[in-house]
């Protein structure tokens, strides 16, 4: 990172909690991995935190924020304050109700209130006017997890340039899971914002990306995906521990020491297994209790000889599934305790709260057995503190849906729902003689403390650096970027201006279906102030049906609208569409939509719409590389089948749209100019095949912009609609606002 760079963390929870106490706050620090990682870099970076206090308490008083910066030094904290309700639909609700179970493969306990997904969103939103408050050109801004899945878009739509970074800390699930999820297209949309999405596993990267061409119709590369002419990296980047801090404990700490001797003390004559986690129905704690229990059931040697420690550390307490399993841990541990227990033994010693880190790292170093077996988990950080603290004569027993397993190989690796087989396991882990228990805890020592949480984020932000920059980088053989500055100030200078648009991925993304692809209300707003001044001449030029155009833009007064590649028009200032191409004969739409049925039988997910005067097949929800190869299949037929007339197949963006040859967009433009060709400032945007007939009827030192990579006449390229919208939102703020005269019409 250059000395300049500043770091921006963005998380759900701000690492610190604020209480209100007489006389001002008590804020007290909480302790973690993820604290641990960021904090040597916000200080090396003079950066910033940014997150929820996880109440509103104190929202709206300055003293709070104050307090905080006092007790930290400098402004290294920014709070984000969410109102109650919104809090409770996005945190409880979305986040912890139907993301957290779906992705951990619980689907039946996915729950959904249809409300939760605005307050998701209204929350992200709130998050990200924070950031945009502090955020400088140059700083690396990295969002974690899966409660801000869609604040990398959000950021993009403000500063298209940002450098914006995104790790999920929990597993992608597989896309037939995450179809389950309702919002599943916004929430992929939403982390296509950023410029590298990283990941704990290689399976789980390996999932987004089917989940991304199978919900999103996006095809990748191993590492890449291109969105709207950018492109975002992909990388598998597990977590890991700060083993220096477990071993400044273990090493130089006297209450750690007095711990260590008392549990050595306790468990003098037994061997001890241990278990840590919080009390979520993803880390598998009523399966262990079970296992335990055939054990005891099964090994009755072992009685009076093991004793398991359970740790639960509360957790979403308010959420009723959570309640559901803290009862019924309970009873197990009751049951097994009352089944078992003598007066000299307790089989499971189950502690529902927290321990204080000298504790717990003294019970990591004692324990003979780690049982680390969650049902799903994205890494499980437990194993690896497991590993550090041990003093070698341990056996890890880990769950192979822990991310962790991905890695540590070396440890004795369970399917946790197999009660009898991970028993076995446990014996097995038991009666290890000490030389193996040692080879294999080395071996995973090692690796621990190699891959650091430290090397970890030095990891992800160079790949974040590496990544924002290739976007930068102009692509081979493409025309130049638009400069913004350049453009701005040749807008601000003119007279008068023609602004020529296309829409679908120009203005706005492509989306899975075309219908879905309706304008949102700033870009309606955008357009809007676009053609307020009365000298900007703003044409929207489609190939899409009227109706679409019509019911999308028909309400903005001053735009000339043109569908389907100019068949229709509604000139400037006018109201009425007029058909530009007339007693043109159409009778070759019944034999090409008959054809095109057959293809859709074939192709699942692919639709046909038919226009006016042109058909389009659409594949872009098919088997992509199976779509692709059927185009081009119906594309060989069509040329055959309407070689002698004058209506020709084109390919287009995961489509192939069939319509008469004398039907394109250069002749709206050729219109326009015949009527406007005094206007001094000449801009036209566009993405597809169909939109270069537009350039080409341009001038070569017109602003002709292509959006998206590829072959083009255009004179420059922007990377993605995001841009194009950004720009005329610089032209609107360059403007001084004036009437529109009501008659202007081509
Ligand atoms: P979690 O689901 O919270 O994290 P995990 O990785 O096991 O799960 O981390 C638990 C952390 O809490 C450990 O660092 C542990 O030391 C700490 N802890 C336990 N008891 C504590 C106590 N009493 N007081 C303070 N701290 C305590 C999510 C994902 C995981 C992923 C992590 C990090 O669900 O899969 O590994 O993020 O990316």
């Amino acid at each position: 990172m250059s000395s300049s760079t500043r770091l921006i963390v963005v998380s759900n929870r701000l690492p610190v909690t604020l209480r209100r106490q007489a006389g001002g706050w008590k804020i007290t620090a909480s302790a973690g991995g993820l604290v641990t990682a960021m904090a040597p870099m916000l200080k090396r970076t003079n950066g910033l935190w940014v997150g929820w206090p996880g109440e509103a308490t104190g929202a709206g008083d300055a003293t709070r924020q104050e307090a905080i910066d006092a007790w930290a030094g400098g402004s290294h904290y920014v709070i984000v304050d969410i109102p109650a309700k919104t809090a409770e639909l996005y945190y409880e609700g979305y986040s912890n109700q139907t993301i957290w179970p779906l992705f951990h493969y619980f689907p039946s306990l996915l729950s959904y209130d249809p409300r939760s997904f605005p307050a998701y969103k209204e929350a992200n939103y709130r998050f990200c006017k924070a950031v945009l408050k502090h955020a400088r050109p140059d700083d690396l801004i990295w969002v974690h997890d899966y409660q801000l899945m869609l604040l990398p878009q959000m950021l993009r739509e403000a500063m298209p340039d940002a450098r914006i970074g995104f790790f999920l800390h929990i597993p992608f699930p597989s896309s037939e899971v995450f179809r389950l999820l309702p919002g599943r297209d916004e929430l992929l949309q939403g982390v296509l914002g950023a410029d590298l999405i990283a990941f704990q596993t290689h399976a789980h990267l390996q999932h987004f990306r089917s989940a991304l061409l199978r919900i999103s119709g996006l095809e990748s590369q191993i590492d890449e995906v291109e969105v709207g002419g950018r492109s975002v990296r992909m990388e598998a980047l597990p977590i890991g521990i700060a083993p220096d801090e477990f071993r400044k404990l273990l090493e130089t700490d006297a209450e750690t020491g007095r711990y260590k001797e008392q549990y050595r003390q306790r468990f003098r004559d037994r061997r001890l297994l241990f278990s840590v986690d919080r009390l979520d129905y993803t880390k598998g704690i009523p399966e262990r209790l079970r296992t335990y229990r055939h054990l005891l059931q099964h090994a009755p040697h072992l009685r009076g000889k093991v004793v398991l420690v359970q740790i639960a550390v509360p957790s979403r307490e308010r959420v009723a599934s959570y309640a559901r399993l803290r009862r019924r841990v309970n009873e197990m541990v009751g049951e097994i305790n009352g089944q078992f227990s003598t007066p000299d033994w307790t089989p499971v010693v189950y502690l529902h709260r927290g321990v204080s880190r000298p504790q717990l790292v003294a019970l990591y170093a004692m324990a003979d057995v780690g049982w680390v077996t969650p049902l799903r988990d994205g890494m499980n950080l437990v194993a690896k503190e497991y590993v550090a603290c041990n003093e070698g004569h341990g056996v890890l027993v880990l769950s192979e849906l822990a991310g962790a397993a991905a890695e540590m190989g070396e440890a004795f690796l369970v399917n946790p729902f197999d009660i009898e087989r991970t028993a076995e396991v446990i014996q097995r882990a038991l009666d290890l003689p000490v030389n193996e228990r040692r080879e294999r805890m080395d071996a995973l020592r090692r690796r621990v403390e190699f891959n650091n949480v430290y090397k970890w984020g030095d990891r992800f932000l160079q790949q974040l650096e590496k990544a924002a920059a290739s976007r930068a980088r102009r692509p081979a053989g493409q025309p130049g970027l638009l400069d913004m500055r350049a453009v701005v100030s040749a807008y601000q200078d003119a007279r008068k201006r023609i602004l020529l648009l296309n829409y679908d991925g120009t203005l706005a993304e492509y989306t899975g279906r075309p219908e879905q692809a309706a304008p949102s209300q700033p870009l309606l707003a955008l357009l809007e102030d676009l053609s307020r001044p009365s000298k900007n001449y703003v044409a929207l030029v489609s190939g899409r049906r009227r109706e679409d155009i019509e019911k999308w833009f028909g309400g903005i007064a001053g735009v000339y609208l043109a569908a389907e590649h100019g068949a229709w028009i509604r000139p400037f200032g006018s109201k009425e569409w007029v058909e530009r191409v007339q007693s043109r004969s159409n009778d070759w739409k019944p034999r090409v939509i008959e054809l095109l049925e057959q293809f859709v039988e074939r192709a699942p997910g692919s639709l046909i719409e038919e226009k006016e005067h042109s058909v389009v097949w659409h594949y872009r929800m098919t088997h992509p590389e199976f779509g692709e190869w059927l185009a081009a299949e119906l594309i060989g037929i069509l040329e055959g089948m309407l070689s002698e007339t004058d209506v020709s197949a084109v390919l287009g963006q995961k489509c192939v749209e069939i319509r008469p040859l004398w039907i394109h967009k250069g002749q709206v433009v050729e219109e326009i100019l015949k009527a406007h060709g005094d206007a001094d400032f000449r801009f036209a945007a566009g993405d597809d095949r169909t939109d270069e007939d537009m350039f080409a009827q341009l001038s070569p030192e017109d602003w002709t912009v292509r959006v998206g990579k590829g072959e083009t006449r255009a004179r420059y390229y922007l990377p993605n609609p995001a841009h194009v919208r950004a720009l005329l939102r610089e032209f609107t703020a360059a403007d001084v606002p004036d009437a529109r005269p009501a008659s202007a019409s081509v």
